[in-house]
């Protein structure tokens, strides 16, 4: 590696890699000339399977704290490793640094005053208009939840597969409180033929994108109880960013599908017609997965001493039985201690005391066992890959990345 790969800056009080920075550079020039082969040699220096930490510059959206801007238009930014934690004795991540993911070039802020959700749809018995008053008054359900967006990790596989280049911070956990799914579609009543529930955004600036529409199996969502329309997201009204003043949250499930700023419920017989995907939402469960969230990449540490390694681990709502860390790239692992559980779909914090046999370069893994028997998988499954899944780079391990001085 080159003396400017072994630079480490100072950004916002994180130390980042030259070489992540370059990384990130490269990848920020969507389209530019240069962008894949910038990229390519970082992704190919050393040993390094993959660049260190958050190679995106530190920006603050306002209202949120400095996080790694993967793009700006449309907003995506993704929560620095160090702050996926909460605080002590707190999972959640803080609002402030909870990741923000858009498809739509705008965000639409909705005035609390004049907001209103429309509850109908041809297979719907009644159509009810409910104010955000209304919601408050109905929000009796709380539950802690990992929000992940299928893009964690997609930036760091080699080789480069299209999309937003996320690195590993494409994903928070939060408790949120909100009204119940199945009350509201008691609430507005049901017709024989109703099939589907569709979640509208309201309508964004963009030219050339539709309405955000995602629409579920009606009963996937009648029947879990912790599905909700949410209004807090811990404790307090949702950033701008994250959904204010409604998003839909579903336990278990890729976030992609939580719609934010839900302004319509429609149910009806067939899937909406602006369905996001074009085609409706299957079961959607989260993999089991594990990551190491402090020390974070970079991270000098003297050489012969004990250091401590911090994780979350969660899956769909099985739980965590086993979180394992290996200094040797998977050929042996060992076990870490978990905290204590916070709910079944709220990330597991875990910590290990470790110490390096050796200076330089220093990788270490971690991968999760969940109570239904999975297995994180140290690398994405390659045929599922080759056949278009979306989440196959989302779910593996992923190796935190020290330097022993
Ligand atoms: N209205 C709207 N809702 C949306 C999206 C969007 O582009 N517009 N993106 C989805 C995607 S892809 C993800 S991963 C999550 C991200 O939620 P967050 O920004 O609160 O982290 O929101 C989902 N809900
Ligand atoms: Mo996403």
């Amino acid at each position: 590696m080159s003396s400017v790969n072994r630079r480490r800056l100072l950004i916002g009080g994180i130390a980042v890699p030259a070489a992540a920075l370059m990384a990130g550079g490269g990848y920020r020039l969507f389209g530019g000339a240069d962008t894949a082969s910038a990229a390519d040699s970082v992704l190919r220096a050393g040993d390094l399977k993959m660049p260190p930490g958050t190679p995106f510059r530190l920006v603050a959206l306002s209202g949120k704290g400095p996080m790694g801007q993967t793009y700006d238009r449309p907003p995506n930014y993704e929560t620095p490793a160090e702050r996926l934690i909460g605080r002590e004795n707190y999972p959640y991540t803080d609002n402030d640094y909870y990741y923000v993911r858009y498809r739509e070039a705008t965000v639409l802020q909705l005035n609390p005053d004049n907001y209103r959700l429309t509850i109908g749809g041809a297979s719907a018995a009644n159509e009810i208009t409910l104010s955000l008053d209304d919601l408050q008054a109905r929000a009796t359900t709380t539950v802690g939840a990992v929000g992940m967006c299928s893009g964690e990790g997609r930036g760091l596989h080699h080789p480069m597969i299209p999309g937003m280049p996320w690195t590993k911070g494409d994903l928070s956990c939060a408790e949120w409180t909100g009204v119940r799914i199945s009350d509201l579609l008691k609430e507005v009543g049901l017709k024989d033929d109703a099939k589907y529930a569709s979640f509208g955004a309201g309508r964004q600036l963009s030219l050339t994108k539709p309405e955000y529409w995602r629409t579920y199996p009606l009963a996937s969502v009648q029947q879990n109880p912790d599905a909700i329309l949410a209004v807090k997201m811990n404790g307090e009204d949702i950033p701008l960013w994250n959904g204010y003043p409604v998003r839909l949250v579903v336990p278990g499930t890729w976030a992609p599908t939580w719609t934010k700023q839900v302004v319509s419920l429609e149910i009806a017989a067939t899937p909406h017609p602006m369905e996001w995907s074009g085609r409706p939402i299957t079961p959607n469960k989260l993999s089991v997965f594990s990551m190491i969230s402090t020390p974070t990449d970079g991270t000098r540490i003297p050489f012969g001493r004990k250091v401590e390694i911090t994780g979350v681990a969660f899956d769909d709502g099985s739980g965590i039985t086993k979180v394992e860390i290996s200094q040797d790239d998977g050929r042996t692992w060992q076990p870490v201690t978990l905290d204590r559980s916070y709910g079944k779909y709220t990330w597991r914090v875990w910590r290990a005391q470790i110490g390096f046999s050796g200076r330089g370069e220093q990788r270490v893994l971690s991968r999760a066992t969940s109570a239904d028997g999975k297995v994180q998988p140290l690398e994405p499954d390659p045929e599922k890959l080759a056949n278009g899944g979306r989440k196959e780079t989302a779910s593996r391990t992923f190796a935190a990345v020290y330097e022993v001085v």
